[in-house]
């Protein structure tokens, strides 16, 4: 076991076990924290909600403790504060042995993948050695064959000290074989607790997870999109600029209501998410359920710090039996920041009672739900959405996919589909070359990993086809009588227009020109005006060109619309590009 990989991590430990068992006590002995910081939990004695503290083991190690409550009443509470931690602190009490709730948070424990705790058997210094043998034997039978099976189980009593030595050197080792939180640069804070700040602004709390966040930042609540900027940070009981995942946190907000704020909705960074309103998911049924899951009844689901009323449709069959895994798609109430991996609880609403629960494993479902067969693989969400951004399958899966095109991954047959078709285009469009104007951007793309192609002037043809357009006779023909050109025959449109593209050719008013004429034209006219800084008329150029009005009148209009030359009522008179004239061109 090395600490490596957590030197300054904390380890977040949530308690377990059934209501009394010495929970809370335990925490306020191994911290000095009492965790009941209600008025209420105080006068009852009775843990309601999450209980929050914090220690340095005697290796230096610092671990947080999140306390639960224990009462059938607040699995609810319990499951808000279990979502995010590390390993569990199982507590079994020796006088009374294990309990509906200590199977009940075991079995909760398990589904949301908690694999790593110790056990402790409380209140020691109230049972004899037989009876702390009993109990010892009890607890191993219950926790076969599950996370707890091989935990260390440390004997403690919290009042008389017995054990918490022993105690603090097993939490050692058990962080030490834990991993913290790893950091995807994707922070998610699952609010468990908001209240009023004595300043201003509003105090949240949870387990910051996937990422830092820093003093200034600004976060946006999920489900809400309100916006709230990060004013301070503080993380066991001090203030810090940043706080990197895997620390429990309070975070004094701005610029967000109250109203916007509360358990069960996440601070996440705005674009980042992928916010859903179903969800594709296997869920394993506990074996103790008394009756299969359908679609029928009312579930809570319990993912984060929250608690959503769902519907279920299962996938495929029509039911999952207890003891058995199967899938389903769940619909929520609001849209969460949720990605595949996530785990959750669902907890039949009527009956109290836990269903059971496993993992997110489509955040975004494509498939209708008669035909969706949904895992972890990210083969089968390419294959199903066909072209997808990886920034996009990033933000469903966490993991960010090589891409095949620019930001774009594909599945292999269609990544090869665009290039054949590609292929095929550049093919028929022959010498002439493939318009690339009339491609979409991931065409474009593609273009640039083909070989053997040549682009020119916005085309692309292949480098062995010949350039038809090089040295084409028609622009021979046209530059021959350069101001009155003949009508052009034997070239096609698509010819003409890729001569002109190429600048070979200029179109106006419905007439060819060579382009060598229309430079030709200018030049004349600069010479024109040299002479007649004031002005020339149509007619003067017309005559100047040795051409008639057919030719004139079109060739003047483009080199107006060009900047060659201006129109002043009926007169030309220099544009901004009109050539300029050589000395010996002026009279
Ligand atoms: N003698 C003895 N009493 C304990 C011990 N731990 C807890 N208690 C008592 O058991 C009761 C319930 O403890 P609490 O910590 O509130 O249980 P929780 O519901 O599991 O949090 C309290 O009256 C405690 O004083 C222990 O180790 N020894
Ligand atoms: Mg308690």
């Amino acid at each position: 076991m090395t600490p490596a990989g957590h030197a300054g991590g904390v380890h977040i430990v949530g308690t377990a076990g059934h209501v009394d068992h010495g929970k809370s006590t335990l925490v306020r002995a191994l911290t000095g924290t009492d965790p009941d910081r209600l008025a209420e939990e105080k006068a009852r004695g009775l843990t309601i909600d999450l209980g929050f503290a914090f220690c340095t083991l005697p290796s230096g190690r610092q671990v947080s403790f999140v306390d639960v409550p224990g009462h059938i009443r607040f699995v609810k509470n319990m499951l808000a504060g279990v979502g995010a931690v590390d390993a569990s602190l199982f507590v079994v009490a020796a006088p009374e042995g294990w309990k509906p709730q200590s199977a009940e948070h075991l079995a909760i424990l398990d589904l949301l993948g908690i694999s790593h705790g110790v056990v402790v058997l409380s209140q020691i210094g109230l049972v004899d050695d037989e009876l702390a043998e009993l109990a010892r034997l009890d607890v191993a039978e219950h926790v076969e064959g599950t996370f707890l099976a091989h935990a260390p189980v440390v004997a403690t009593d919290a009042i008389d000290g017995t054990g918490l030595d022993e105690l603090r050197g097993a939490l050692d080792d058990l962080c030490a074989a834990t991993p913290t939180a790893a950091d995807r640069n994707r922070p998610r804070l699952w609010i468990d607790r908001s209240f009023a700040a004595t300043g201003a602004g509003r105090i949240v709390t949870g387990t910051l997870a996937g990422g830092s966040v820093a003093a200034g930042d600004e976060l946006a609540t999920a489900p809400g999109g309100r916006a709230a900027r990060v004013r301070a940070i503080q993380t066991q009981g001090a203030a810090v600029e940043r706080i990197g995942p895997g620390h429990r946190v309070a975070l004094n907000l701005t610029g967000v209501d109250a109203d916007d704020l509360g358990r069960g909705i996440a601070l996440v960074r705005r674009d980042q998410w992928h916010h859903t309103r179903s969800i594709d998911v296997d869920l394993t049924v506990l074996a103790t359920l008394g009756s299969d899951v359908t679609r029928r009844g009312a579930y809570a689901l319990y993912l984060g710090s929250g608690e959503w009323p769902v519907r279920l449709r299962v996938l495929g069959p029509e039911r999952i039996a207890p003891g058995q895994t199967g899938y389903a798609r769940l619909h929520l109430p609001v849209a969460l920041p949720l990605v595949m991996g996530d785990r959750f609880v669902l907890r039949d609403f009527g009956r109290g009672q836990t269903v059971g629960g496993g993992t997110v494993l489509d955040p975004d479902p494509q498939l209708r739900a008669s035909v969706a067969k949904p895992d972890t693989r990210l083969e089968r969400m390419i294959a199903e959405r066909g072209w997808v951004e990886a920034a996009q399958l990033e933000r469903l899966t966490g993991e960010r996919p090589e891409p095949v095109l620019g930001d774009w991954v594909a599945p292999p047959e269609l990544a090869e589909a665009l290039v054949d078709d590609l292929r095929d285009q550049i093919e028929r469009a022959g010498p002439l070359g493939l318009d690339l104007a009339a491609l979409d951007e991931r065409q474009r793309l593609a273009m640039d990993t083909l070989d053997g192609v040549v682009i020119e002037t916005g085309r692309a043809r292949r480098a062995d086809a010949a350039d038809v357009l090089a040295d084409h006779p028609v622009i021979a023909e046209l530059a021959a009588s350069p101001f009155s050109p003949p009508a052009v025959s034997g070239v096609t449109q698509r010819e003409l227009l890729a001569l002109q593209a190429r600048g070979d050719l200029v179109h106006a008013d419905g007439i060819w020109f060579a382009a060598s004429a229309v430079e030709a034209a200018a030049v004349r006219i600069a010479g024109l005006l040299g002479a007649q800084p004031d002005g020339v008329t149509v007619a003067e150029i017309r005559e100047e060109l040795g051409t008639t009005r057919k030719y004139a009148l079109p060739l003047v209009g483009h080199l107006d619309r060009t900047g060659v030359t201006r129109r002043r009522g009926d007169l030309r008179i220099a544009g901004p590009r009109l050539p300029a004239v050589s000395d010996g061109r002026s009279p």
